[in-house]
């Protein structure tokens, strides 16, 4: 099926909430029964021909989204974009790629090696957004990939699905501030995480962003089961730059430190 903007994030937000049980309580705590709009959706990948950055972001430029701003994360080895649509109601999407390039030989090679199990053109079936990890990995080859790069760990487990959905707070009409919404969600016993501190940014930055820590789930390796973090629920408030718009972009210190919402733990 040919997706419209609507079809792939019901799709997308399907798929999530099998990875973030937490996110329907959640949604039902800031929404109160109202539906809730999507600041945006993170996606992963791995910076390699024909399933990098660009073949992700080609199912949202079929679908009218632009290329706007990029970002580095050099510790990580990231490098990711965001893309925006001209229906301000479209959820923005931020997608990163670990540059394989800069990691060690081991890690490429694993990586390689999962990414030759796909089918060819895999990434361009209308599915694959949220198509998961569909290669065999086993729980040593998880382990390793751990050791040098959590990013990479993720991605070999749970593969091509919405990372994370973002709660657009400035939407919300039983909060104002980011503060309360955090302060609602540990009173309903969700963890945040609180690398960089509870709220990452600040109106300075124009962007107050924080998140909760992802849900675990059972995840089959190729030999055995491991309960490990899958999927997370970000919060964000935006505030107006000079023009009075809202700010639209992303901030490279604060998403540096919510990547690390799906740190093992
Ligand atoms: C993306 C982290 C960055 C943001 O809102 O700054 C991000 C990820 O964890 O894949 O989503
Ligand atoms: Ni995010």
């Amino acid at each position: 099926m040919k997706h419209t903007v609507s079809s792939l994030f019901e799709a997308l937000w399907q798929d999530y909430l099998q990875q973030c049980p937490s996110a329907a309580k959640v949604h039902r705590l800031l929404g109160g029964g109202e539906a809730l709009l999507n600041d945006h959706v993170a996606f992963r990948t791995f910076a390699l021909p024909g399933i990098g950055l660009d073949a992700l972001a080609a199912h949202f430029l079929a679908l009218g989204y632009e290329a706007k701003g990029e970002y580095e994360f050099k510790q990580k080895k990231l490098f990711a974009r965001h893309f925006e649509h001209p229906d301000p109601r479209a959820p923005k999407v931020f997608i990163s790629e670990l540059l394989l390039g800069q990691c060690s030989e081991a890690l490429q090679r694993t990586v390689k090696s999962l990414v030759a199990q796909l089918p060819a053109e895999a990434a361009k079936a209308d599915d694959f957004l949220y198509s998961g990890a569909v290669w065999r990995v086993s729980q040593a080859e998880y382990q390793a990939l751990l050791a040098e790069s959590e990013y990479a760990a993720w991605l070999a487990a749970f593969g091509y699905r919405a990372n994370h959905f973002t709660v657009n707070v400035n939407a919300l009409s039983r909060f104002e501030t980011l503060e309360s919404v955090n302060a609602a969600l540990k009173a309903a016993g969700f963890a945040l995480n609180a690398s960089g501190g509870e709220i990452k940014g600040s109106p300075q930055v124009l962007l107050e962003q924080s998140s909760t820590l992802a849900d675990k789930v059972d995840v089959a390796f190729s030999d055995a089961s491991l309960y490990i973090p899958a999927c997370f629920y970000e919060f964000a408030r935006r505030y107006p730059q000079a023009d009075g718009e809202l700010y639209s972009g992303f901030v490279a210190a604060s998403a540096d430190k919510i990547f690390e919402s799906t740190d093992a733990r």
